[in-house]
C-alpha cells in the first residue's frame, strides 16, 4: 500500500472488545491477568500498552519497518539508541545536530566513556578519515539542524562495517520525503513532537528498525530503562501522523515560496534550504528525497536586525520546536543550540544572525507578507552576500 493509506490504516485495527473504529486510548498501567503466569499479551504499561502498540505499528509501516519502539520524547529515543552502546565504543557524528542530541552525547554519555568525534558528513573523505577501530555507530542528521545540510546516508552506509550501525535522525524530512533505511541504515529516530505528531501538543520520540535483533536489543532499552510515552501522549501522536502525507506537501510548497522569497531579498545574506538549486547539495537532496521539507534558515547579517526581525513577525511565533502546522522562527544561538558552547556554535556556523523556519501549513501569500512587512520595518538592504558553503 502506499503511503498515504499506511498512514491512516497501520495498526489501527477496530478495537477487538468493542468494535471502536478509533484506536482507544487505554488509559491503564496493568491488566488483570486470568492466572499465575497467564495473560492475554499485555501485563504491564512500561512493557506494553495496546495505544501505543498501535501507533508503534503505525510508524513502523512509514518507515517501510517491521518494528517501532515509542518513547516519551525524542531524546528518549536518542539515549535508547546510545544505550545499545558500551563503554571504550566510538562514534561518529554529524558536526551540524539539533543542540540536545549534542548535549546527550557531551555532557552525559561521554561520562561513560563513549567516545564521539563531529564531522561535517557531507564529506565522506571526512566521514572515513574519522573512523576508527573503536567505531560502532555514526550518527546522522539530513537535513541537518539548523544549517540544513545534506549528508549521503547511502554513502555513509556504503563506509559501514558489518558490526557499526548507521542511525538517522529523520525529524526534519520525516518518512513521507526521505526512507532512510531503504538507503541502507539500520535505526531510523524521530522526535514525533515535531513533523509526525505536527500540531504542536505533544512531545514523543521513536526508533525504528527492521532487524528483529536490533528491535529486541531497542525493546530492552524501553522497559529497562522506562522513557515510554503515556497513552494519551501515543494517542495523539498517532491522530497527528494520519495527516502527515498532506501536511508535509503544504509544508514543503510553502517552504520552497518562502525561501524563495527570502532569496531574493538583498538584505538577507544567505537562505539554506535544499530545494534551492543553490543549496550546495540540491542534486543529492533531489536523488536522496522526494520532497525538501519545511525547514528554511536564513542570516542576518547584522544580529540585532535578526533579533528584532525575529520579534517582529505576526504569523511566525518566536518559539523552539518546529513541524507544527503554526508557523515559528526561532534563533539557534539563543534557543535550540545554546547549549552548544559560543565558540564552537560560531565555528559551526551558527551566529548570532542566523534565525531558523518552521514552515506552516498557513497561506503561502500571508507568510510572504508578514516576512516582507517584518524585513522593510527593521531596515537596512545591505548585500553583503558571502560566498556558498561547500
Ligand atoms: O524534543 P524531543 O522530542 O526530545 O526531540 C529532540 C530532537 C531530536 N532530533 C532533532 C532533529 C530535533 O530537532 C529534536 C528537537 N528539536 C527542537 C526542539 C528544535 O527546536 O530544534
Amino acid at each position: 500500500m502506499k503511503f498515504a493509506t499506511r498512514a491512516v490504516h497501520a495498526g489501527q485495527d477496530p478495537d477487538p472488545t468493542t468494535g471502536a473504529t478509533i484506536v482507544p486510548i487505554y488509559q491503564t498501567s496493568t491488566y488483570t491477568q486470568t492466572r499465575v503466569g497467564e495473560h492475554k499479551g499485555f501485563d504491564y504499561s512500561r512493557t506494553i500498552n495496546p495505544t501505543r502498540l498501535a501507533l508503534e505499528r503505525q510508524l513502523a509501516s512509514l518507515e517501510g519497518a517491521r518494528f517501532a519502539s515509542a518513547f516519551a520524547s525524542g531524546m528518549a529515543a536518542t539515549s535508547a539508541v546510545l544505550g545499545l552502546l558500551s563503554t571504550g565504543d566510538h562514534v561518529v557524528v554529524s558536526d551540524d545536530l539539533y543542540g540536545g542530541t549534542y548535549r546527550l552525547f557531551a555532557r552525559v554519555l561521554e561520562r561513560y566513556g563513549i567516545t564521539f568525534t563531529y564531522v561535517d558528513m557531507s564529506d565522506l573523505g571526512t566521514v572515513r578519515a574519522a573512523v576508527s577501530a573503536a567505531t560502532k555507530l555514526f550518527w546522522v542528521e539530513t537535513p541537518t539542524n539548523p544549517l540544513l545540510r545534506i549528508v549521503d546516508i547511502a554513502g555513509i552506509a556504503s563506509l559501514r562495517r558489518a558490526e557499526q550501525l548507521v542511525v538517522v535522525d529523520n525529524t526534519f524530512a520525516t518518512p513521507y520525503f526521505q526512507q532512510p533505511l531503504a538507503l541502507g541504515a539500520q535505526i531510523v529516530v524521530h522526535s514525533t513532537t515535531k513533523y509526525i505528531g505536527g500540531h504542536s501538543d505533544v512531545v514523543g520520540g521513536v526508533a525504528i528498525t527492521d532487524d528483529p535483533e536490533l528491535h529486541e536489543r531497542i525493546k530492552f532499552q524501553q522497559n529497562a530503562v522506562g522513557g515510554v510515552p503515556g497513552p494519551t501522549d501515543a494517542w495523539l501522536t498517532m491522530r497527528g501522523a494520519k495527516t502527515l502525507a498532506l501536511r508535509m506537501r503544504e509544508h514543503a510548497r510553502n517552504a520552497q515560496a518562502v525561501a524563495e522569497f527570502l532569496d531574493s531579498r538583498d538584505d538577507v545574506a544567505r537562505v539554506y534550504y535544499p530545494g534551492l538549486p543553490s543549496h550546495p547539495r540540491h542534486e543529492l537532496a533531489k536523488r536522496q528525497m522526494t520532497g525538501f521539507g519545511g525547514m528554511v534558515s536564513c542570516l542576518i547579517d547584522d544580529p540585532e536586525r535578526a533579533k528584532n526581525f525575529a520579534g517582529r513577525l505576526k504569523l511566525f511565533s518566536l518559539a523552539e520546536s518546529l513541524g507544527g502546522v503554526e508557523s515559528l522562527i526561532c534563533h539557534p544561538g539563543r534557543m535550540t543550540h545554546g547549549s552548544i558552547p559560543a565558540e564552537e556554535r560560531e565555528r559551526r556556523g551558527i551566529g548570532d544572525g542566523l534565525l531558523r523556519l518552521s514552515v506552516g501549513i498557513e497561506d503561502a501569500t500571508d507568510l510572504i507578507e508578514d516576512l516582507r512587512a517584518a524585513l522593510d520595518a527593521t531596515a537596512g538592504t545591505r548585500d553583503t552576500r558571502p560566498p556558498l558553503l561547500a
